[in-house]
């Protein structure tokens, strides 16, 4: 059979004005209000996303290597609820890594990889391709926590189930009102072909000294993490941040369950930013993300207002005893 050649769709364009006003928005915003905030989006430029897969390798970081876990472990198991012949459509799909591993398993159709940019996609397709050479593969750029909705080219609406892929646990990086919106629109994008879903992974509450430590680990990447968002920010928004004035910070929040990033001022600064300035006081925090934490049951609940059927539940309980993370499979319909 003659390989296949991965096609590539963008469909995302960003404005930098309109993404200068969000973030000056968000910079100006006063502490009855909250104090400064800006998007986690920001957190991810090319610096950026090295140093978050510098964290996924971090001794104090579990969310990642628990999840591979859990696939290695249930993977055979999830194999047989998974749809057969599926559109395999992986959300924030990166390197590709994580949906590759499963493409034995799996053994899907076709390999829809999703992600802001086709850039990030390009390589890790093509080399994808030559291992899996009768593969359809289509790389799309999109912000899909703005729309799910994806090109007719992507070809997806063949009539083939369409299975959702979901992990990481970059839920947690949505309000819980956010979550369910993002979810409402993973339900619709399953389209009407019986046997779709969506493959999710979840970080579940715990240990408030165990969480803190994987959001502020000692070799300090977090940290480079959190505060690269302030160089991100000063070629975004031509502010003046000075990285020596910012101390990371990360706190849970056990009312919200959710870990909080802030960038703490280590002194009163004045950073100002063309047509506006801001000054904060010494201790003054900027929230930088929220990493929300889910019980099982409340995620299940979460999807089915969503409008999914019961989900099947794998966790790591059975090798660590605790239940750290979870893998969700939510039919879209009930079988
Ligand atoms: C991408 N996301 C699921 C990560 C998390 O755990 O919330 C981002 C992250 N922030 C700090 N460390 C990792």
């Amino acid at each position: 059979m003659p390989m296949k050649t991965p096609r590539f769709i963008q469909i995302y364009q960003d404005n930098a004005q309109v993404v200068q006003q969000e973030l000056v928005q968000g910079l100006a915003s006063n502490p009855a209000h909250g104090g400064a905030t800006t998007s986690p989006k920001f957190l991810y430029d090319a610096l950026g996303s090295r140093l978050f897969e510098a964290i996924t390798e971090l001794p104090e970081y579990y969310p990642t290597r628990t999840e591979a876990a859990i696939f290695r472990t249930h993977g055979d198991a999830m194999a047989r609820q998974m749809p057969k012949g599926a559109t395999l459509i992986d959300l924030g799909a990166g390197n590709c890594g994580k949906a590759a591993s499963l493409f034995d398993r799996f053994a899907p159709a076709r390999y829809v990889a999703v992600d802001i940019s086709v850039d990030f996609l390009r390589g890790a397709l093509e080399c994808l391709q030559r291992q899996y050479p009768a593969l359809d593969m289509v790389g799309v750029g999109l912000d899909f926590s703005r729309t799910l909705e994806l090109p007719p080219e992507a070809g997806a609406n063949d009539g083939s189930p369409r299975l959702l892929f979901y992990p990481g646990s970059s839920i947690g990086n949505f309000t819980p009102d956010e979550a369910l919106v993002f979810l409402r629109q993973a339900h619709a994008a399953c389209g009407p072909v019986p046997g779709s879903g969506l493959l999710i992974g979840v970080d579940l509450v715990k240990d408030t000294a165990e969480l803190e430590a994987a959001y502020d680990d000692a070799l300090g990447v977090t940290a480079a993490f959190n505060r690269n968002l302030l160089l991100h920010i000063n070629r975004l928004a031509g502010s003046d941040f000075a990285l020596a004035d910012w101390s990371h910070v990360a706190l849970y929040n056990t009312a919200h369950s959710r870990i909080e990033m802030h960038l703490q001022s280590r002194r009163a600064v004045t950073v100002t930013w063309p047509g506006g300035h801001r000054a904060f006081v010494a201790g003054e925090r900027m929230h930088t993300e929220n990493s929300y934490k889910w019980t099982v049951e409340g995620f299940a609940d979460l999807l089915q207002q969503a409008g999914f059927a019961t989900p099947s539940v794998w966790t790591d309980a059975q090798t660590t005893g605790q239940g750290r993370f979870a893998v969700l499979w939510a039919p879209a319909q009930t079988p």
